[in-house]
């Protein structure tokens, strides 16, 4: 089963290395990982092709681990109907899994006695190689990451390495662990990334539209039941002037009143993804029965959840740099190496913000509270909204009791987003179902800094300030220089 991606430059990584083998465990296969990475003038080379068999950038055979045996979790037995045995622990595959919240979801669910798969094409892991970006962590690969778990808890985490744009690779991963619930972080999923030239907006869109289709064609297909749990983005809202509510608006137009989908406005490629990917999940909730939580995410900070804190080859991925860094920890990281803080324009931009703890969390409460049969469920899944402008004065203010000089600068906005604007988003449907935040507080922006304090000497500082313009993005492919 190999899954061949185009190029014209080809590194084979398995010549360098040995090959991998899992050992076999009862009822489990074990695959070689081989795994050849591609180049081409066009970052994706041939990646978006139509009416011929897709040809992607790397060439993955699936690498199946044991299935753990040991501490099931249940399904819940609450309000929504439910569909497992009641005996046999959860199957969850986790989509995206060796990605920033993908990892620390994986392993929580795991700890928590879930059985899990990750499939992952470990895209991200090329996509820092392609622009010369490092985690401010160091990150193990995701076998040692693995075998790490495995060795410190007992418990496996099987996992599938391919695109889930390839519908073959896909099919045979649904139909080998038969999963109860598909968490789906897999995309492509930076803003700056999008907008850096055509072949990488259209990178975005094809992987993103197309590796969901794939997954609700593959949950008809192969396992109906199976609930699907997929990372939206509070970027699909944008910044209206009204209360965000959670996916729905109800409005009276005319003497008429029907519930709506919420408006949708999103600002670069990469949002747009994430619209029309709930637009084709909420059509197929209505056409097929299939049952859907969109949890339209906001913007995640932290890098510890108490799984990943116990070994540092679990440790986890924290990004700083201009195209995949995010506000808050940017900000940290900033701060740390004595950087000013990056203000882009005016700096009253506000969005949900939560702690990377909270995500696991509420993946773990939609698991356990699926959605019914047909049913499309939004829920916003932020825990405070700060302006960006409000994050440096908090940065400001914990980084100089730690002794840090913290300065702010306005950058002019690379971005093409209101600067000033009305921010209330509804995000209560998480906390019924029992979410209990951890809020941005003094300690946490404490942990936060000494982190980041802790590894800032892999720092590069070049890589911090904005590379990317919404307004001058072209046709030709861009080169962002190291
Ligand atoms: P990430 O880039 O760290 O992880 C994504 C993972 O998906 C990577 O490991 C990548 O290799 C994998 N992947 C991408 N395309 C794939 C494909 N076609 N097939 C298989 N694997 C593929 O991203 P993240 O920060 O963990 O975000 C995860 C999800 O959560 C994304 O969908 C993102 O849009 C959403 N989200 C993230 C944030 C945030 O602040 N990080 C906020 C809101 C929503
Ligand atoms: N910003 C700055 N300075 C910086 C970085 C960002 O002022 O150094 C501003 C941006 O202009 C923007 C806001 O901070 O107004 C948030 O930007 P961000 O880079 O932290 O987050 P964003 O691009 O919106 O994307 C991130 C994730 C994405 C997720 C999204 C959630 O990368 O996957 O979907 O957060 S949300 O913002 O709610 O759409």
């Amino acid at each position: 089963m190999a899954h061949l991606l185009s190029t014209s430059c080809t590194i084979n990584v398995s010549s360098g290395c040995k090959p991998y083998y899992i050992p076999l465990n009862q009822g489990s296969r074990a695959f070689p990982t081989s795994f050849t990475l591609q180049a081409s003038k066009s970052p994706f080379g041939r990646l978006v092709s139509f009416g011929e068999k897709p040809q992607r950038n790397f060439t993955v055979h699936s690498t199946t681990l044991p299935i753990s045996k040991e501490a099931p979790a249940q399904p819940s037995s609450g309000a929504h109907e439910t569909f497992n045995e009641p005996s046999k622990p959860q199957r969850v595959m986790v989509i995206g899994g060796d990605g920033y919240c993908g990892w620390a979801t994986a392993l929580h669910l795991s700890n928590k006695g879930y059985e899990v798969a990750i499939v992952d094409s470990l895209v991200r892991r090329l996509f820092d190689h392609q622009l010369g970006i490092e985690s401010l962590t160091p990150i193990a690969s995701i076998h040692n990451r693995l075998r790490c778990w495995k060795s410190l808890t007992g418990k496996t985490i099987e996992l599938h390495i391919g695109d889930i744009c390839d519908f073959e690779f896909l099919s045979e991963a649904f139909k080998s662990f038969e999963p109860d619930a598909v968490v789906h972080f897999g995309e492509q999923r930076s803003a700056p990334y999008s907008m850096i030239d055509r072949s990488r907006a259209v990178f975005t869109q094809n992987n993103n539209v197309i590796g969901t289709l794939n997954v609700l064609f593959a949950i008809k297909e192969f396992r109906e039941q199976c609930h699907l749990v997929k990372l939206g983005t509070m970027g699909e809202y944008g910044t209206p002037n009204i209360d965000i509510e959670e996916g729905y608006i109800t409005i009276t137009h005319n003497g008429r009143t029907d519930t709506l989908p919420y408006p949708k406005q999103a600002s670069s490629f990469y949002h747009l993804s994430k619209v029309h990917d709930s637009n084709n999940i909420a059509f197929t909730c209505k056409a097929w029965g299939i049952r859907a939580t969109d949890l339209n995410q906001g913007v995640v900070y932290g890098v510890k959840t108490d799984e990943t804190e116990m070994h540092e080859e679990l440790c986890n991925r924290l990004d700083y740099d201009g195209v995949f860094g995010t506000a808050l920890n940017r900000f940290c990281v900033q701060a740390a190496v004595g950087h000013p803080l990056t203000v882009y324009g005016k700096g009253g931009q506000t969005r949900g913000y939560l702690d990377i703890r909270d995500t696991v969390q509420c993946v773990e409460l939609a698991i356990a509270n699926p959605a019914r049969s047909g049913e499309f469920r939004v829920f916003n899944q932020f825990t405070e909204q700060f302006s960006v402008n409000e994050l440096a004065a908090l940065v400001k203010n914990a980084g100089e009791k730690l002794g840090l000089n913290v300065e702010s600068i306005s950058v002019p906005n690379p971005r093409v987003e209101a600067e000033e604007h009305y921010y209330n988003a509804k995000h209560t449907k998480l906390v019924e179902l029992g979410l209990e935040p951890h809020l941005l507080s003094d300690s946490l922006l404490d942990s936060l800094l000494n982190f980041a304090i802790e590894f800032k000497d892999r720092v590069d500082t070049k890589q911090i300030m904005p590379s990317v313009s919404w307004r001058k993005m072209g046709v030709k492919p861009r080169t962002i220089t190291a």
